[in-house]
């Protein structure tokens, strides 16, 4: 038994220098002092010693668990060492390499614009309004005055939830929610996503975005609607444009009109983006109809307002001269990256 104890010592001495981590020290502790180890098997033999010789030897199996311990610790504690520093080595920092940057975004040229006209609407004193993009039949068409006949309300144009709910075909539906809410005097624009349904071209979109205005107060007049309306023109296109007003035809609108602004490449003379004309629409409106102002809860006796109605993409398109509005759509970093 001796023997064997001095054997395991010797072992133990010769084979602990050459583990080379943790954890290969830790299976080697196992496999020698462990429950199942080789020191614990010649322990359980000591039954079969004299009474002589059993405490001599247990001493020395003290002695021998003793110095494998220590051996353990001081092979554990280099081990440590090393790894430290192997560690410290990997994670060097080279300050000298250059930083990691990340990209800076900016507005989409849709939100660029939307903001400037934002802007110049709320220093004439206008409100931002907005409303669901989900909507009843009621409030796109009915309380608009847009007949069950209408052909906007086709289903070809206009995409249906159910029987009585769609997706907005304008944003109009806000500002009679905003009339059965508020009493007059109102002066909110109301921007937002609109849908129609319309097949993909240079110059359609199932989805585009809308910025209509209302104004309602005693005594609003058309001289109303045009004043305002020559004041943001030239807010966004600069002082020498001129507006033109034609008659047109709204439903929710009597009298109605559209409105071009002299040519912003050419300035008037005529070029390829007015088409020789010298003028470029940019917008509908009128006197909103007594019907609508009564379904909005407004008393068409006492008050009068004006509407008008701007498409977001076209405005946006001239202001940055794109050709094709499934630019604004399709979010290449190529294109987008340009503004
Ligand atoms: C347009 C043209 C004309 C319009 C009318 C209304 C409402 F709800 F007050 F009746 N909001 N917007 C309107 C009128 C919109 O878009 C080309």
């Amino acid at each position: 038994m001796k023997e064997q104890l001095n054997k395991i010592r010797e072992r133990a001495l010769t084979e602990l220098n050459e583990l080379q981590n943790i954890e290969e020290l830790e299976n080697f502790r196992v496999q020698v002092l462990g429950k199942k180890g080789e020191l614990t098997a010649i322990l359980k033999q000591m039954g079969t010693l004299s009474a002589e010789e059993r405490p001599q030897m247990g001493q020395l199996a003290n002695e021998v668990r003793q110095s494998i311990e220590e051996l353990l610790a001081q092979r554990k504690a280099a081990l440590k060492a090393v790894e430290q520093e192997m560690k410290l080595k990997m994670e060097t920092v080279d300050v000298t390499l250059p930083g990691k940057t990340s990209d800076i975004g900016h507005k989409h040229p849709l939100s660029i614009v939307l903001d400037e006209v934002k802007d110049i609407f709320i220093g004439m004193g206008f409100q931002i309004a907005t409303g669901p993009e989900v909507e009843w039949d009621y409030y796109n068409f009915e309380a608009l005055n847009l007949p069950p006949d209408h052909p906007a309300r086709d289903t070809q144009d206009t995409f249906y939830i159910t029987e009585k709910m769609l997706l907005r075909t304008q944003t109009s539906p806000v500002q009679i929610r905003v009339m059965e809410k508020q009493s007059a005097p109102i002066r909110i624009i109301a921007p937002g996503r609109v849908y129609r349904s319309d097949a993909v071209d240079a110059t359609h979109s199932p989805y585009f975005h809308q910025i209509e205005g209302l104004v309602v107060d005693e005594g609003i007049t058309m001289g109303d609607l045009k004043g305002n309306l020559m004041q943001f023109a030239k807010r966004l296109y600069g002082d020498q444009t001129q507006l033109r007003f034609r008659p047109h035809h709204f439903p929710f609108t009597e009298p109605s009109c559209e409105v071009d602004v002299t040519c912003f490449k050419c300035g008037g003379k005529g070029c390829p983006m007015c088409k020789g004309e010298g003028w470029v629409e940019i917008l509908g409106g009128g006197m909103v109809h007594p019907k609508v102002l009564k379904n909005g809860g407004v008393d068409p006796e006492k008050y009068s307002g004006y509407a008008f109605g701007i498409g977001l993409e076209r405005l946006t398109m001239f202001r940055f001269n794109i050709d094709d509005m499934r630019l604004l759509f399709e979010n290449d970093m190529r294109f987008l990256g340009q503004f």
